[in-house]
């Protein structure tokens, strides 16, 4: 059997050396590699006369960047990557044969793209959507793609509505609005005639939809695949991604707020944690149901619109994976990055999911658009890597200098063109299931049932989750300028529940229904946020002082605070240095211009003997906005006078003392709660 090449955590980033230049100080060149003596005037007839045609220089420049952009994604435009390892906690032979889970502790190389669905590729990123969730495992096999997002069904069931629904939630074409938002008539429209998108607009409606970082989201592969084991046997398995820092979200009104203070917040935040070395971590889970069960559960394994209760089949963790390396260059990397979930390794198979079925075409198809050509699998982040052969050839921007006269199978020439390897020898072999059908263009029967799982979703809500939900529909179907769409959709999801369309249908001037509903009781406690993990690691504080703040309380607070992995900002009136009461200096990172409450996941208030009216104005701002936002607030010594000006002092996660210590510690309980939603807010 030949052996596999040797993979480890750091083959892709040896390969991609390869690749790299760094033109800092280098003699500035033609593409041709020409030394230039000028690069700033044209060359011209008379220093007041026109350009001469024969400026190359002027001409390659110029033409090379005519030619800078490519055609965005058709969905998913905005996202941001990085590069990281996965490792596996144990063999999964008994499952796949998959050799990158085949062993305990083996390392792959892997490079992961987040991005919002709707947006284009400027849009702002903390809008209400999906959240695109593609991993791509650099294998001793070749490349395995895991395409999936931060929501465990779709919209849809099968491929054919995709251009529908893509055409739905995009801006309107007659005057391109609104941009990245679900909030208007013809997504709506889709939505009450495509009933099957009750679950996930559930999930849209969610907190899910709005997440505070990328890193502290969960993935799902969505669709049912199969593992399929050496000896060929198969079962059904469902991917979920894990974060190791829980699954935690905005709040809406925030959210809307920091898309204008700071339009890139969640690469932001992905880039400077890496940079940090705060490596965000996800667990990888598996949900297996063998091929004997298929039959035995109350949704189709097969049908996109239903989650698979982890109550019913639990999650095994097989491994980890952690993004411990941005990206050099932007473009050459998470730009052209190409994801397939039709990449697949030995040991990975698909089920007949047709929504998975229309997808293994289309993600090929559209490389061919935006790359420009067959050849994109030659850039540098596409590349896998093991070794490839095959006989397919030329094409635009060709890389490989393919040697040799064979180019086709098969050849009597001796040992001329790439051979198939048996199954034996590593090589893929798709799973033999047997099919038997007519052909037909039809949904299957088991597919109908489209909301007892969003009465689930809901009913496995706690009551701030649930009235989030009330505000999100109500928000999303009052932007709606027709009627009819309105009462549509409290139509449909009275289906749901009755009392959630009643708040809906009075908050959107709908006449509420009298009766309806569901009757559907089960519920799945592992949806709700409120049972994810929490810890306050890589939180970030926003510290109000002033010149005079008392100097031994608040350096030991914050060394508190940095001690359980919270970060923090100074900001103040002005930017520079502050001096405390024994005259030791605190540098304050931004006015309270340069940032905002928002942008904080908790503030504490220190403030000063002599703080100016504009300083207790921002700082009853920054107060008040992270109050309504339900956001841990501390505050010490001269701080505690907003708090009290504020009538909060009492509220829950409200922090106020002068002892030094116990503040750290309840403070720091009060961040690892995230939000506390039993506030008094009005
Ligand atoms: Fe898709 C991109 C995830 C259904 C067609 N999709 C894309 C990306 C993600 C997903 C994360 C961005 C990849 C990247 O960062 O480059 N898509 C999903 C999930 C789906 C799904 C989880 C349902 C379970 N997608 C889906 C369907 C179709 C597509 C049904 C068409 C039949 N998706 C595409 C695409 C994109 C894409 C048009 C745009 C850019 C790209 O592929 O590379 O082909």
């Amino acid at each position: 059997m030949a052996k596999s090449p040797e993979v480890n955590e750091n083959s892709k980033d040896e390969q991609l050396e390869q690749y790299r230049t760094d033109d800092s100080g280098k003699s500035l060149t033609t593409n041709q590699g020409l030394k230039m003596a000028e690069d700033e005037f044209s060359l011209k007839a008379g220093e007041r006369g026109p350009t001469l045609m024969e400026d190359f220089h002027f001409r390659e420049k110029m033409t090379h960047f005519d030619h800078e952009r490519i055609p965005e994604r058709v969905v998913h435009a905005r996202g941001y990557a990085a590069h990281g390892v996965f490792e596996a906690y144990d063999s999964l032979e008994h499952l796949t044969k998959a050799k990158f889970l085949s062993e305990k502790g083996k390392k792959t190389p892997v490079f992961v793209r987040f991005s919002t669905v709707a947006g284009s590729k400027g849009s702002a990123e903390t809008v209400r959507d999906v959240r695109g969730f593609a991993t791509k495992f650099y294998t001793e096999e070749g490349n395995y793609d895991l395409v999936g997002n931060n929501m465990p069904v779709f919209f849809i069931q099968d491929a054919i509505k995709f251009p529908d629904f893509v055409h739905a939630v995009k801006p309107e074409p007659h005057n391109e609005m609104p941009q990245a938002a679900s909030a208007h008539d013809t997504l709506w429209d889709f939505v009450i005639n495509n009933q099957e998108t009750a679950h996930m607009m559930m999930w849209l409606m969610s907190d899910r939809a709005i997440p505070r970082s990328f890193r502290m989201m969960d993935g799902f592969g969505v669709h049912a695949f199969r593992f399929v084991n050496a000896e060929g046997k198969s079962h059904f398995v469902k991917f979920n991604w894990k974060s190791t820092l829980g699954t935690h979200s905005l709040v809406w009104d925030e959210a809307q707020k920091i898309a204008g203070k700071d339009p890139d917040f969640n690469r932001r935040d992905l880039y400077d944690s890496i940079e940090q070395g705060d490596f965000p971590e996800w667990e990888l889970g598996v949900q297996i149901v063998p091929e004997d069960d298929e039959y035995k559960f109350d949704f189709d394994l097969l049908d996109a619109t239903k989650l698979w209760p982890q109550e019913e089949i639990p999650i095994q963790i097989i491994g980890k994976m952690t993004l411990n390396r941005n990206v050099d260059n932007v473009f050459a990397e998470t730009e052209q990055v190409a994801f397939h979930p039709g990449h697949v390794v030995p040991g990975i198979d698909f089920s007949n999911d047709p929504l998975l079925q229309g997808r293994l075409f289309s993600y090929t198809d559209t490389q061919l658009l935006r790359l420009n050509g067959p050849n994109f699998h030659e850039l540098p982040i596409n590349r896998p890597v093991c070794p490839f052969h095959n006989n397919q050839r030329d094409g635009v921007g060709r890389q490989t200098i393919n040697k040799g006269r064979v180019s086709y199978q098969k050849s009597s020439f001796t040992n001329s063109t790439p051979a198939p390897v048996s199954e034996a020898e590593g090589g893929y072999s798709h799973y033999q299931e047997k099919v038997d059908g007519r052909k037909v263009r039809a949904r299957s029967e088991s597919f109908n049932d489209h909301f007892s799982q969003a009465t689930m979703f809901w009913n496995s809500m706690t009551s701030p989750e649930k009235e989030h939900i009330i505000e999100a529909f109500s928000f999303e179907l009052g932007k709606c300028q027709e009627s009819w769409i309105r009462e549509g959709a409290v139509e449909m999801f009275t289906n749901v529940n009755l009392e959630m369309a009643q708040a809906v249908a009075k908050n959107i001037g709908v006449a509420p229904p009298a009766s309806g509903g569901s009757n559907v009781t089960k519920a799945s406690p592992a949806l709700s946020l409120e049972n994810t993990v929490k810890s306050p690691a890589t939180r970030k504080v926003g510290v109000l002082i002033d010149n005079g703040f008392n100097e031994e309380e608040v350096l030991n607070v914050l060394k508190e605070l940095q001690a359980k992995g919270v970060q923090y900002e100074v900001v103040s009136e002005m930017q520079g240095e502050l001096k405390g009461t024994g005259g030791k200096g605190i540098t304050a990172d931004h006015t309270f211009n340069t940032t905002d409450p928002v942008l904080y996941d908790a503030i504490y208030a220190v403030g000063g003997p002599d703080v100016s009216r504009k300083f207790a104005k921002e700082a009853a701002r920054y107060i008040g906005e992270a109050f309504d936002h339900y956001k841990p607030i501390g505050a010490t010594h001269d701080g505690q006078q907003w708090l009290e000006a504020a009538y909060i002092e009492n509220q829950p996660g409200v922090v106020a003392a002068t002892a030094g210590s116990e503040f750290a510690s309840s403070f720091v309980e009060a961040i690892t709660a995230h939000r506390h939603w039993n506030r008094q807010i009005d």
